[in-house]
């Protein structure tokens, strides 16, 4: 079977962390993109990758590509998407698919008509004792659930001087941290239920209204470890923490808490679900341990370990029990689902990996948020 070939665009925090596990699962790089043709000469010699595109039309037309990948700024996710898709390329793009529903729609159509497969990088879904929580829900081992509440919380925009190009509504979007990392959680507890949201009720904030911007630019989480002196005032207006009742298609209700303003916390996303008969909870920063709750037994807790998983996601978990699995572990899994599909050439069968449908989900439940926000109430979210 041919291994697809890959090409990645955006090559910030993103773009080599795509890069790692594509090597890992030993898919050919044709060649990268970055902000300018020196940057991408740079990374390209940094990283290994053979071929620095000058443009994206130009790696777009490179015969050799089968698959693109894009890690640039959210404002190009949809031209670069619309692009790669209409030269005949697969697409894995990050998340938020696009920073509006219609754009999003629009590529939903666009990935339809090409028969090409489009997927989201909704890659927490990968971490294995997701997917083992998800077999167990579909197993109806906690019945029905009731409650749905967890968030994600950071600190790497805690200071006043911490600036990354997220900040800026132009190239991030209208929504921040909701779309950033909200939209990870939102994927995570829907995928896990089998639930659609029918309606929210959000609040959002900003506590720094003002920030300093480096007049160079700054990297991801780039703040904890260098500080630029020459920098300008910017007024800042997207949410720095977002607090989000949800209503769901089952009649459960949740609650969804998301933060870049958390001091101490790194990268702290959790979940919790209550159902009927058993609870379950998971914490990215423990992401090795499942919590089984019991009303009338003790509470378990589940190391990984796929000879205790599920026989149907024991593939999920690259190492035996004990192997601690991590962050760029769910990029190789994502990865390994799409290529593999993408190998076995029957676009006919049901996806196993986020798609652009799932990326558009996102996108109109970053929008009845917003709009909540704005109009103090809930929101019906149309899925349409
Ligand atoms: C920054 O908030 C970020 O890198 C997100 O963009 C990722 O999606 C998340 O997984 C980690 O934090």
């Amino acid at each position: 079977m041919h291994t697809p070939c890959a090409a990645v665009a955006g090559i910030g925090f993103m773009g080599p962390t795509h890069i790692e596990a594509l090597r890992r699962m030993g898919a050919h790089v044709a060649g990268l993109l970055d902000i300018t043709p020196e940057s991408g000469q740079q990374a390209a010699q940094r990283l290994g990758v053979r071929r620095a595109y000058a443009t994206f039309d130009e790696l777009v037309a490179d015969p050799e590509v089968d698959v693109v990948h894009i890690c640039t700024p959210n404002h190009l996710h949809y031209p670069m998407a619309r692009a790669a898709l209409q030269a005949g390329k697969h697409v894995i793009c990050e998340k938020p698919l696009a920073t509006n529903s219609r754009e999003s729609a629009t590529l939903v159509e666009l990935a339809r008509e090409s028969g090409r497969v489009a997927a989201v990088n909704y890659n927490l879904r990968y971490y294995p004792l997701c997917h083992q929580a998800r077999a167990m829900v579909q197993a109806g081992e906690i019945g029905p659930p009731r409650l749905i509440h967890g968030g994600y919380l950071q600190d790497w925009l805690f200071l006043p001087s911490d600036w990354n190009w997220r900040l800026d509504p132009a190239l991030g979007g209208e929504l921040r941290a909701v779309a950033d990392i909200g939209t990870h959680w939102l994927d995570m507890v829907t995928w896990l239920t089998g639930l659609k949201v029918s309606a929210v009720m959000a609040d959002l904030a900003t506590f720094i209204p003002t920030r300093l911007k480096p007049r160079r630019e700054a990297d991801t989480f780039a703040g904890k470890i260098e500080r630029a002196e020459d920098v300008e005032e910017i007024a800042v207006h997207t949410e720095d923490c977002a607090a989000v009742l949800l209503a769901f298609d089952n009649g459960a209700r949740g609650v969804m808490l998301v933060s870049q303003i958390s001091a101490g916390r790194k990268n702290h996303f959790w979940w919790e679900l209550n159902g009927a008969q058993a609870s379950l909870s998971w914490d990215q920063e423990r992401p090795n341990e499942l919590w089984i709750g019991h009303r009338e037994r003790p509470n378990e807790l589940l190391l990984k370990d796929p000879a205790l998983m599920d026989p149907a996601v024991r593939p999920v978990a690259g190492y035996p029990g004990g192997h601690a699995e991590g962050y760029p572990d769910t990029f190789l899994q994502l990865q390994k689902s799409v290529y593999s599909y993408i190998a076995a050439g029957d676009f006919s069968r049901p996806p196993t990996f986020p798609t652009f449908a799932d990326g558009h989900h996102g996108t109109v439940l970053c929008e009845a948020i917003l709009r909540s926000a704005r109009e103090q109430r809930w929101i019906d979210v149309s899925t349409t």
